[in-house]
């Protein structure tokens, strides 16, 4: 059975009726710019092919009931308030608070969900039920929400009814990427710009590498990352950290008093413009030279932003010592995945000796696979 039917038949065995639809939403690779969506700056991600399916249908008794394949007895809700649902059923209880919170009248449902995105990995699970779900309610109840507003409903659902104080990147990716292409995405204005990104046809790949290392301190390390680039933004004087160009970097640098604010302060600066440069690169066809800007990006995640761990920093640097043209971590920190650019022969040699350096240090063995640019959400 693919995914889909995993859903529908999901939804057949909760319901004892078929679902009206499958939709479905990917999980994301953020392929550099990262922590910056917060400081209204810049991000490049594309879509994973992995992606969350909701087989979705009318509800009779007029409220919201949600099961998946890993839980498969519904969570049922009514009209909700933030608080209300918690656990995994937040994540939809918020889609359709804030759906409603916009105006809209949400269409009451019954939905059950099927995923092949890794779970906790920094791929984005979470925007991927969030976006499959607003998705089927906005498709079900004929609502007329523009694709560039879905992702803020999104977002909202994510910072105010699950309590995450995350930013516009998962939601966007997992929305607004197209097959093909990358998203550059200006997370202040949300113009986008469709990158053509076909690795295939340069001879070269994006190899994905799940350090599975274990989670650790993420809520807690990425709210304190977001206040101390609110407080570096508000000691220069800026709106956000976007404002600040690397041209004015030392003189920003020089004003800030606090060690930790200037490291978190450079990383945010710096990372925007290697959105930039690397957008520069791939707009002109030179795909390979944007290698040193993803191992820029991770050395000062690494350094300046404190958001890497032991697993992450081995992956990159085997990958790197194998021959990839460059390496970093992906998403939020503290675990997850590492992406790679290689060449295509050469991306099971890099995977093995990402494994073969994990097994040296007695890590939990990685797991690999090479990515391509899938689409973004959509009816099935
Ligand atoms: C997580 C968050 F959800 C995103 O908003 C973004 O900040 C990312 O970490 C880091 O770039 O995925």
């Amino acid at each position: 059975m693919n995914l889909a039917e995993t859903a529908q038949a999901a939804f057949t065995e909760a319901y004892g009726t078929g679902p009206a639809g499958l939709w479905a939403a990917p999980g994301r690779v953020n392929l550099i710019g990262e922590h910056t969506d917060y400081n209204d700056g810049f991000v490049l991600p594309f879509a994973l092919p992995q992606r969350t399916v909701a087989a979705a249908g009318p509800a009779p008794d007029g409220r919201w009931s949600v099961c998946s394949t890993l839980a498969p007895e519904p969570v049922v809700f009514g009209v909700t308030e933030p608080g209300d649902v918690t656990g995994w059923g937040a994540y939809v209880a918020g889609i359709v608070w804030a759906l409603q919170d916009a105006g809209f009248e949400v269409p009451p449902a019954r939905i059950a969900i099927a995923s092949d995105v890794p779970l906790g990995s920094g791929l984005s699970s979470s925007a991927a039920l969030e976006s499959a779900v607003l998705t089927a309610l906005i498709d079900l109840g004929g609502l007329d929400v523009p694709t560039e507003r879905r992702p803020a409903i999104a977002q909202r659902a994510e910072n105010v009814y699950v309590g995450a104080p995350t930013g516009i990147l998962d939601q966007s990716a997992s929305i607004r990427c197209r097959a093909g292409h990358a998203l550059f995405l200006d997370c202040r204005s949300y113009a986008v710009e469709q990158i053509p990104f076909d690795l295939a046809g340069e001879g070269l790949a994006i190899l994905v590498i799940n350090s599975n290392a274990p989670h650790q301190h993420v809520d807690g390390e990425y709210g304190e990352r977001r206040k101390s680039c609110e407080a570096a933004a508000a000691a220069l004087g800026v709106p956000a950290l976007r404002d600040v160009s690397t041209a004015e970097l030392p003189q920003a640098l020089d004003r800030l008093d606090d060690d930790v604010l200037r490291r978190r302060a450079r990383h945010i600066i710096t990372e925007n413009q290697r959105v930039l440069d690397t957008v520069s690169l791939l707009r002109s066809g030179r795909v390979r030279e944007i290698g040193p800007l993803l191992t820029a990006s991770h050395a000062s995640m690494r350094d300046d932003f404190e958001i890497t761990v032991d697993q992450v920093d081995v992956a990159v640097q085997a990958a790197l010592d194998a021959g990839a043209y460059g390496a970093r971590m992906t998403g939020g920190g503290f675990g997850g995945c590492v992406l790679a650019l290689v060449d295509t022969g050469r991306a099971d040699a890099t995977a093995a000796a990402v494994a073969a350096a994990y097994e040296q240090r007695g890590f939990t063995a990685p797991t690999s696979w090479v990515a391509t640019a899938g689409p973004g959400a959509a009816r099935v």
